[in-house]
Formats: C-alpha cells, sequence, structure tokens
C-alpha cells in the first residue's frame, strides 16, 4: 500500500551533533533527493553530494546521499536518507527546502515506523519491540526488545494460531456433513489432547509475563515505614544525590519519588513514600494512601524499622518484604530484622546492594529474554487461554467450541495487529519519536 503524501524528518538525535540523517519516504522521496542534489545515486549506495537548494541553486550543505526503491526499504515505499553535517541550521534549511520547494510534509511521531507497519514490513510485537529498543537502557531490556523486533512473539503466536485454525478446520468440516445421517461426528482422537497442550503452551508463556515486566519496565522497590524511619535517607544513599528531602521531623515526605538505578545491568524503580501513621492532616492523608497504593504495585517491599520502631509493619501485603533496621549507627538496633545499615557510616549499604542484585536474579530466573513482556500480551493470552478452556467444555456443542476457537484466533491474531485496531495504532504510534 503506498501512501500518497511523501514524508520528511530529521532522524537523529538533538543538533549540533557530527552527522545528522535527515529520512524521506514516499512516492516523491526520489523526486526530492533529485531535486537537491541533481541526480540519483545507484540504490543502497552511499554517495558524496551537494545539496543545493532547489529553486536558487545556493548550496546547503555536503554529505552522503543513499536511496532505498520500494519495497525493500524501512517502510516499504521508496525511502531516501541524508547524512549531513548535524548543523542546526543547515537541518533547518534542507527540511524547509524538502517541505517548501519539494511539497513533502514533516514526519508525526512514529510516521515511518507505522509506514512499516501499513506495508506489512514490520507486525505490532515487532514495532513494540523496536520502542522497547529505542528506549533500552540496561543490557537485558536490550536483549528482549530486540527478540521482540525480530519476530520472537509473533512467530510464536502465528504457530498458536494456525494450530486453533487447524482444530477449528476440522470440526467445521464435520458440521458440513452433520445432516447426513451416516456421516459419524467424531473428532480425531488427538483433538482434546492437542488443544489441551496447546493451553499449555499459551500458559507457560504467559508465566514469563512477570520476568518480561520487570526487565522491561523495571523492578520495582518501594521503602516504606513509620515517619522518620529513614526511607528518603536510604533513597538519596541509592541514588546517589539528594532528590529526596530529608529533615528530622516526622512526616516529611508527602508525594511518593521514584528513581530508576541500573543494579547489575537490571532497571530497578525506588519509590520512596510518605511514613504510614494516622494522621488529620489532608495532605499526609493523601500522601499515605499513595503510600498504600505503591506497596500494592511493589515487586518488593523495604520496611525500614528506626531503632525506637515498631518491628513488624502494620499493614497485610502479598508482597514480598523485607525488614531493614536503620540507623545502627545510634545502637540499639530494633530486633527481629533481616538487615540492619545506616547512611551515616554506610554501614549495610553494600550488603543491601548485594542482596538485592541477587534477589532480582532469581525471580529473573534464567537470562533468556522473555517472550511476554507488554501488558497487550498478557490481557490476550488470558483471554485466548480462557477461550480455549471454553471450547474444551463445549466438545459436544461443535458449534459452539468452533466458536470459541475462532475467537481465540481473532484474539492472537489482534496481538499481531493482523485485526486493525486503531486505537491501539495510535497509542503506539504516537509513542515513538518523530523520524522514526
Ligand atoms: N544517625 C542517623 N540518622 C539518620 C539515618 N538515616 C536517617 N537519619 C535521620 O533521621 C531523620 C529522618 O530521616 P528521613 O530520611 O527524612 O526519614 P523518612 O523515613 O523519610 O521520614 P518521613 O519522610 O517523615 O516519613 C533525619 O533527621 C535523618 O538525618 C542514619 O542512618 N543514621
Ligand atoms: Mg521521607
Amino acid at each position: 500500500m503506498q501512501t500518497s503524501a511523501t514524508i520528511a524528518a530529521l532522524s537523529t538525535g538533538s543538533l549540533p551533533s557530527g552527522v545528522a540523517v535527515v529520512r524521506l519516504s514516499g512516492p516523491e522521496a526520489f523526486a526530492a533527493v533529485r531535486a537537491l542534489c541533481g541526480g540519483l545515486p545507484v540504490p543502497r549506495t552511499l554517495a558524496l553530494k551537494t545539496l543545493r537548494h532547489p529553486t536558487s541553486g545556493i548550496a546547503l550543505d555536503q554529505g552522503l546521499v543513499a536511496i532505498f526503491p520500494a519495497p525493500n526499504s524501512f517502510t516499504g515505499e521508496d525511502c531516501a536518507e541524508l547524512q549531513v553535517h548535524g548543523s542546526p541550521a543547515g537541518v533547518k534549511a534542507i527540511l524547509t527546502a524538502l517541505t517548501g520547494a519539494c511539497g513533502l510534509e514533516l514526519a508525526a511521531a512514529g510516521d515511518f515506523t507505522r509506514r512499516a507497519f501499513e506495508n506489512g514490513k514490520l507486525d505490532l510485537t515487532a514495532v513494540e519491540g523496536l520502542g522497547d529498543l529505542l528506549a533500552a537502557e540496561t543490557e537485558s531490556q536490550r536483549r528482549q526488545a530486540l527478540s521482540r523486533l525480530e519476530g520472537g512473539l509473533s512467530d510464536q503466536i502465528i504457530i498458536w494460531r494456525a494450530l486453533l485454525l487447524d482444530a477449528r478446520a476440522e470440526i467445521e468440516a464435520r458440521l458440513d456433513f452433520s445432516d447426513e445421517d451416516d456421516v459419524p461426528f467424531a473428532l480425531p482422537a488427538h483433538f482434546i489432547e492437542d488443544l489441551q497442550s496447546l493451553g499449555r503452551g499459551l500458559k507457560e508463556a504467559l508465566s514469563t509475563y512477570d520476568r518480561g515486566r520487570i526487565v522491561r519496565e523495571g523492578f520495582r522497590i518501594v521503602l516504606a515505614g513509620p515517619p522518620n524511619a529513614g526511607k528518603s535517607s536510604l533513597l538519596n544513599r541509592l541514588a546517589g544525590s539528594d532528590v529526596a528531602i530529608v529533615t528530622a521531623e516526622a512526616g516529611t515526605t508527602r508525594d511518593t519519588k521514584d528513581v530508576a538505578i541500573d543494579l547489575g545491568g537490571q532497571l530497578v524503580t525506588i519509590t520512596d513514600t510518605a511514613g504510614l501513621r494516622d494522621t488529620d492532616s489532608l495532605a499526609e492523608g493523601e500522601g499515605i494512601r499513595r503510600a498504600q497504593s505503591a506497596i500494592q504495585a511493589a515487586d518488593l517491599v523495604l520496611w525500614l524499622i528506626p531503632p525506637d520502631g515498631e518491628t513488624l509493619p502494620s499493614v497485610d501485603l502479598d508482597v514480598p518484604l523485607w525488614r531493614l533496621g536503620t540507623k545502627s549507627d545510634l545502637g540499639g538496633t530494633a530486633l527481629d530484622v533481616d538487615l540492619s545499615l545506616s547512611v551515616l557510616t554506610d554501614e549495610g549499604i553494600t550488603a543491601l546492594l548485594k542482596r538485592l542484585e541477587s534477589h532480582i536474579e532469581g525471580r529473573l530466573g534464567p537470562s533468556e529474554a522473555s517472550l511476554v513482556s507488554h501488558l497487550r500480551d498478557k490481557e490476550a493470552l488470558d483471554r485466548a487461554i480462557s477461550s480455549i478452556e471454553t471450547a474444551l467444555t463445549h466438545i459436544d456443542q461443535p458449534e459452539l467450541c468452533a466458536e470459541d476457537l475462532r475467537r481465540a484466533a481473532d484474539i492472537l491474531a489482534g496481538l499481531i495487529g493482523l485485526m486493525d485496531n486503531e486505537a491501539v495504532l495510535d497509542r503506539l504510534f504516537a509513542g515513538f519519536c518523530i523520524g522514526k
């Protein structure tokens, strides 16, 4: 599918920079290159050209130019790349010539990727993989994103979907003859077993969601405890800077505050929270409510206990929780703690970091990239599994069973973008940067 408008954008980062790449895509891309450079280079080879304004002939810059004829390009359309000097004025002059004299449109965020998707160059999970890769900051994020971009999840979904469609075809072939009394409606002996094993395969993939999510979004550690326990002080120590206010006053922290750190190649988000206590203050009350919801959403809670504090949290949790005795330099650490530490003397801090690192490693399991990492994956797999389970209860009602299998196949098709869902698409592409 060729889209009528030809788009252009700066595809590299902020200027000034050593090199800047201006990207073009669409039916007029080559005409625009010809207008700027006086001719076209051999496809997929770089040629040094002087770029001139198409009407005035004034030189705008010199650069390496490449063209990629459709359909063998990133977007599937005619594409071109102008590798020019990363000069703010130079790039501005080139983009102005492209949008003015050449009549091109400036690309919006994600436009190039959207065209790649619409032309079948990338499916939806691969688009998300690309987005994850661009945002990746840790080694494990990079590996997981690249595997998604390269079709790790889509390949698996295509296999599952084909199995579902085959199973449905088995039923429908028999339904077609069900009026004829002498044709028995007997499904093959392995039919039920095959469906059960497919359900197990989906469940197994779904069980890696937590791991995939932690790699992608970060492992969530929440610092909680009574007021003045030393939560903000520990956050500052772990962040390596004074991000949170620390005072001797109980009830200093109100808003939750997140800090991202890299712990052994794994992204970790540490959240400071308001100290939990009964209060008449509206602002503090809201802070405590936010603290409680952060605690519920945590992967691990560090419950901080000052020397004179209560050992056990007054909250009931199904999230793993470690009790840390704080201010150990003051002596008289609270009893019954998993670890004592002091941000003043640094006692216990290295031990804490080591324990966190190995705990997270244990939670993440083997290092191969998880197939399932987006909430969209989890929701789709949940729904597909429940449709397969319903199909298994409908074995004696073939029409219903076939319909359940169709639904499961459609849900999986939606995950890779075979079933159009404009809302999902709009949200996804808007998350990209301009020029991608
Ligand atoms: N001696 C000593 N004092 C500490 C230590 N950690 C924190 N403090 C002090 O304890 C007081 C409270 O520290 P914060 O970090 O603000 O405690 P908090 O848990 O964030 O308190 P709220 O935000 O009010 O809930 C401050 O005066 C800190 O300087 C420590 O390891 N040793
Ligand atoms: Mg605080």
